[in-house]
């Protein structure tokens, strides 16, 4: 048997390729090897696998770990020098590419009031979710937004962005999500710097929401014509207000329990191309099925707290913890509290795997079922 035949009884049958080796196909490698060619039967069943492999593991990054150090990170660097002043989420199986997990990136960015960073663009999408503080902006391409604790904000592939707080805001501190690792995989990131440093505001405060912000509402003469959602900041009050008036309403899922996808309100579509991103409500006591899709989520915990057991393994988590579940891999969770609610923000490369058609979703017992769910 070739090396990549081992380990798997399911590739021992016709369809896959099960060559043995031999003295007479070692030397043949090794001629292909010198004309830099390789015979596919040889890696085939790596390069195919039955079912996505994911390449990162799950992880829970706890605040009550990482917080602190996070705030030091204010003592020892400036924006200035820094870029970002970001203390980035590494899956211990992505190091060589940055991942947090799959080919999304994440960090926690942390600034003081009156800092700012200077303005920049990338091709790889951004979105920020508000973990504390107070008086944080950004500006998107002139659209100045202010942010406060559990907004989402999104700062789309190609937009000038820059960020600060206010000097009578607070230390703050927020989620980044990028897909820049997936930018870089296929070899199309660009970034610059702009020519003045800091954008100027060329709108009113608060234009974005402010314009496109009311639920069911447009304005009438809307001229918007990018690719991603005219409404960049989504904040915390009327997304958990939407998500109690939807517990009239519905059941939730069976697998997500009451969960709401950030949508661009032109389209219904995500809210940029590559990135899409939820919030989710787990009602006292609720405990989800587990189910399973193709696309990584990060989860940042919003509010209250309970468990998700990924793949058989438990995660407890809290406030501010943040975890991933990676591609392909069984998930449930579940609300600790009897009387509270939880919320878990989320964000995904699912626009992605949609528009490439790989999205798919499998519930735990379809086909059987596979791999023991702990409780
Ligand atoms: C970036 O541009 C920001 O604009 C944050 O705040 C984190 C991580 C990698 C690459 C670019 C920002 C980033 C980033």
């Amino acid at each position: 048997m070739s090396d990549s035949t081992q380990g798997d009884p399911r590739d021992d049958r016709i369809g896959r390729a099960r060559v043995g080796d031999d003295a007479a196909l070692e030397a043949y490698y090794a001629e292909l090897d010198k004309l830099e060619t390789g015979a596919l039967w040889t890696v085939a069943n790596d390069i195919e696998p039955w079912e996505p492999k994911a390449s990162s593991d799950p992880v829970i990054w706890r605040s009550r770990d990482l917080r602190q150090q996070v705030l030091r990170a204010l003592d020892l660097v400036s924006p200035e020098d820094a870029g970002r002043r970001v203390v980035y989420l590494r899956n211990p199986r992505r190091r060589e590419v940055s991942a947090c997990c799959g080919w999304l990136f994440s960090g926690i960015q942390v600034m003081r009031p009156g800092e700012r960073t200077s303005a920049h663009s990338h091709a790889a999408s951004a979105l920020r979710f508000i973990m504390e503080g107070a008086g944080a902006y950004t500006v998107v391409d002139g659209h100045h937004v202010s942010l406060g604790a559990r907004d989402f904000v999104i700062t789309p592939n190609g937009t000038w962005h820059d960020h600060g707080i206010t000097e009578d805001g607070e230390i703050s501190m927020w989620q980044d999500g990028l897909d820049i690792p997936l930018t870089n995989a296929l070899e199309a990131n660009f970034f610059a710097v702009h020519p003045e440093v800091y954008q100027k505001p060329n709108y009113p405060l608060d234009d974005s929401p402010n314009s496109y912000g009311a639920p069911g509402l447009l304005p009438a003469d809307d001229t918007w014509d990018r690719p991603y959602s005219p409404l960049m900041k989504f904040a915390w009050e009327p997304t958990y207000d939407a998500l109690n008036s939807y517990a009239k309403a519905s059941d939730g899922s069976l697998y997500d329990g009451l969960i709401l996808r950030y949508s661009n309100p032109r389209t219904g579509g995500h809210v940029m191309q590559t990135m899409g991103a939820h919030m989710q409500m787990l009602r006292p006591g609720e405990k989800t099925r587990a189910h399973r899709h193709t696309g990584n989520v990060i989860y940042n915990v919003a509010k209250g707290h309970g468990h998700s057991i990924i793949n058989g393994r438990r995660f407890d988590w809290e406030e501010k913890d943040i975890f991933c579940v990676p591609t392909w891999m069984w998930h449930e969770h579940a609300n600790a509290s009897d009387s509270e609610d939880a919320c878990l923000f989320s964000f995904n490369d699912f626009p992605t795997m949609e528009k490439l058609g790989f999205y798919r979703e499998e519930a735990y017992g379809e086909n059987g079922g596979h791999q023991p769910v702990a409780g």
